[in-house]
């Protein structure tokens, strides 16, 4: 790859030269990104572009009587206005999980208003200034009904259990009123954002039937599949392109109601339309992190062996879907218990669907338990890593299976190390700096690896460079780069001969990158395709008639650093470009999948690549397989003001093998600093009197800025595993913020004694 800088730091891990896998190259697109060349799904070059601009709700339940659009329709430049008396002619899509659709009509501007901020109307004009101005005007009129607007309203109810959410072993209620020590605690944490750079929106144009768009999208396929099912036409007319995208962190996964009225608008138009999603209507769009609350009673010896886990969660959802924020997701799998009981509900309020944000489940859940291990420790007068030492689970008590690898032993004592643990004195406020009330705390982190078919294109060009094409996306994770770096290994090129071309759903089929199973899934497939096309070079260089080494006697080459040798220092030593030209081949071209066998008929291959239908979880199969981390966290508390720092963190991780450990220490730490933020200041604040997200701005929904970060530090435990990626990788965009939160909301209590048991820790609740 020819962008690439040169690679000067030092290698940590194996002896992997400079481009194949496991070196350090930097991102590929950060460059284009940084000096702008990177074109996002909006600034590409569109002629007779006309603008669209959303009209929300301002009400968090009932049902709109009318919608006056007569001064907006009036307006210069306004060329349509939508209101939910115009059928747009849509169809509901069938799920991610690849349920059909229930064929219902689907009206993205609905009568119903379901939440504050809901899309009700949109005006589209020549120009966003003229659609801004003109959305300004229209005119709702609403009859209201009562509304629920989030886990505190007295009116919310206890929600339903998701029966699927029901875990039990052993006789948690019996160990519990046995145990000799228990503690029981109730955890918060309130709606958090994914506030990424880039906001949402699209680009949309059709030509007859055939529909192009250009959006941010963690999954080209599964979003195609989703329109052409809005709107009743084939998949191959519609055509997702997404070659760069600023972060996505779990919102840009599926097509939105916006996304189906600018579409729709388009097509009523027979012209382009753009629709920019403003930064306050992204709270709206697709829904954050949501709300959650759980109950942990755990139940141990004197000596701290723990008994019983019990767990009550819950989150919300909205009132039409239900979404759940597994709160109990990480508790089954972190410790040794023989008695174990969980449960989670959700619970509807007026809310759009709350969504996937990074770490779902696992994030909230592992703040619960890992906050609720650290109690126990402080009752048992327990050091917090003895207590986790001491029950470290050998096995998954929950799948009764093996652990594939479990290296989290390894990063609890290697973190501890590098940490300094043993510097802690145990009693809480008995450390200070001045007038900083020092604390430690740790949090461990799980994330399950979550396998995926995909498929690739290796293309030899007769200029001897290598093409990598898929469909897959790369949202700043490296997907360009890890790609290369397979292609570069298993075809014996250099990198700067690798082109990568990613990010449109024309292109071969692909996992979601989501899940943090992309990495895995998609070097799997361009590995396979990279091995086939060297295979089918090395048939042709031996056999074909024109080549160099016909008549050679050799029954084998070797491919490396770009040349066709017999490997044994005689014959001739030729190019893949001067191979080609022997060849006269314009291209050699290999296409190739990971699907099994039973699944290559073509209905079946396309299920695979826009539904979740062959994704594959942690425990199917003979292992249970997931990444693990252990973080330690320093912080420091003004005794006076309350406020917390973050003053240093270490972080210790079992990934498996990494394709590229510089990319891998970048995914951890934007991981910790979102569990920071989470942590000290994120918080989605609503309004009980009309449940609107007021701080739905990125100057009043704080995020951490470079000065709230410390010193990161992060370490590698991990060792290659090979049931978990065809390359021995497990998932590592997600695992870096499971865990942050507790590790600092423990190191906050050692620091201050005082437990701060709802998120965010804020200096109101320390003072
Ligand atoms: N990687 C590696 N070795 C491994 C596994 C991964 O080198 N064994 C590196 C690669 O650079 C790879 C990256 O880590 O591109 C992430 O790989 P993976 O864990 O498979 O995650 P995905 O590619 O599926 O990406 C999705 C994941 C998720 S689910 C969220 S949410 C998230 C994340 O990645 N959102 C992100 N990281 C993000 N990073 C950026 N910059 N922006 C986002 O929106
Ligand atoms: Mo990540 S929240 O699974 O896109």
């Amino acid at each position: 790859m020819t962008i690439m800088e040169p690679n000067r730091e030092p290698r940590k891990h194996g002896s992997a030269g400079d481009g194949m896998v496991g070196g350090r190259m930097s991102r590929f697109e950060g460059e284009l990104k940084i000096k702008g060349a990177a074109t996002y799904a909006l600034e590409y070059p569109m002629e007779n572009v006309a603008h669209a601009v959303l009209v929300q709700s301002t009400i968090a339940a009932g049902r709109v009587v009318s919608v006056d659009i007569s001064k907006a329709s009036a307006m210069p430049g306004v060329l349509l206005v939508l209101t939910p008396q115009d059928d747009l002619g849509l169809t509901m899509c069938g799920d991610w999980a690849g349920n059909p659709s229930s064929g219902e009509p689907y009206y993205p501007l609905p009568q119903t208003v379901q939440f504050n901020g809901q899309s009700i109307a949109a005006v589209i004009a020549e120009s966003r200034e003229q659609a801004s101005e003109a959305a300004r005007l229209v005119t709702v009129t609403y009859e209201e009904t009562p509304s629920v607007t989030g886990l505190h309203d007295p009116n919310a109810g206890e929600g339903k259990v998701m029966p699927n959410l029901v875990v039990n072993w052993g006789d948690a209620e019996q160990a519990l009123a046995h145990a000799e020590v228990t503690i029981e605690a109730t955890y918060e944490t309130p709606r958090e954002y994914h506030v990424a750079m880039e906001p949402h929106g699209l680009m949309t144009t059709w030509e007859g039937d055939a529909l192009t768009i250009w959006e941010p999208s963690q999954w080209s396929h599964g979003m195609a599949r989703m329109y052409a099912e809005w709107f009743g036409i084939d998949y191959e007319n519609v055509r997702i392109v997404s070659p760069y995208i600023g972060g996505g962190f779990g919102s840009k996964g599926q097509p939105l109601a916006y996304g189906a009225v600018a579409a729709a608008a388009s097509k009523k138009l027979g012209r382009p339309v753009k629709l920019a999603v403003t930064r306050p209507q992204n709270f709206t769009s697709y829904g954050g992190r949501a709300a959650t609350r759980q109950t942990i009673a755990l139940g141990a010896t004197k000596d701290g062996i723990l008994q019983a886990i019990r767990h009550r969660g819950m989150s919300e959802t909205s009132v039409y879907a239900d979404y759940a924020e597994q709160t109990g997701a990480a508790t089954p799998v972190l410790y040794k218990v023989e008695n174990f009981s969980s449960e989670h509900r959700i619970v509807a309020v007026n809310t759009v669907t709350p969504g996937a944000l990074r770490g779902p489940g696992k994030n909230p859940s592992a703040y619960g338990i890992e906050c609720a291990m650290e109690e126990l420790a402080y009752v048992l007068d327990m050091d917090p890593l003895a207590l986790r030492l001491k029950n470290y689970a050998d096995h998954d008590y929950q799948s009764g299976k093996p652990w594939s690898t479990r290296r989290l032993r390894e990063a609890l004592t290697e973190g501890a190390a590098a940490f300094g643990w043993d510097k802690r004195s145990h009693q809480p406020r008995s450390m200070r700096d001045g007038n900083q009330l020092v604390g430690y705390g740790i949090g461990c982190g799980t994330f399950p690896v979550i396998r995926a078919p995909s498929e690739a294109i290796i293309r030899i060009l007769a200029d001897g460079r290598v093409e990598v094409v898929s469909g897959s996306i790369d949202m700043g994770q490296g997907t360009y780069t890890i790609l290369a770096q397979t292609a570069a290994e298993a075809m014996g090129v250099s990198i700067d001969q690798v082109v990568v071309q990613l990010g449109d759903s024309r292109l071969p089929g692909s996992s979601i990158a989501g899940g943090s199973m992309l990495a895995g899934s998609i070097t799997g497939a361009v590995h396979k395709a990279a091995l086939a096309a060297r295979d089918e070079l090395v048939g042709l260089a031996l056999n074909a008639p024109n080549s160099p080494f016909a008549g050679s006697g050799a029954n084998t080459l070797s491919v490396s650093g770009g040349e066709i040798s017999t490997g044994s220092g005689d014959g001739p030593v030729v190019t893949i470009a001067e191979m080609m030209k022997a060849l006269g081949r314009e291209h050699l071209e290999i296409r190739r999948n990971t699907l099994s066998d039973d699944a290559q008929e073509a209905a079946e291959q396309r299920k695979a690549w826009t539904t979740m239908a062959r994704v594959m979880g942690p425990t199917m199969g003979d292992y249970s397989m997931h990444s693990w981390c252990a973080h330690f966290a320093e912080v420091r508390v003004d005794e006076e003001f309350g406020t917390v720092r973050v003053s240093r963190m270490v972080s210790a991780f079992d990934c498996g093998r990494l394709y590229n450990p510089k990319l891998v220490e970048s995914q951890w730490r934007g991981g910790i600093i979102m569990g920071i933020g989470q942590a000290l200041l994120e918080e989605g604040i609503v309004d009980p009197r009309n449940g609107r997200t007021v701080n739905n701005n990125v100057g009043d929904y704080l995020v951490p800025t470079n000065a709230d970060i410390p010193d990161l530090t992060v370490i590698s435990v991990g060792v290659p595993d090979l049931n978990a990626s065809a390359l021995g990788g497990k998932g590592v965009g997600e695992v870096g913020i499971v865990g942050v939160a507790p590790a600092i909301a423990n190191a906050v209590y050692h620091a201050t004694g005082k437990r701060v048991r709802d998120l965010p820790i804020t200096l109101e609740k320390l003072i």
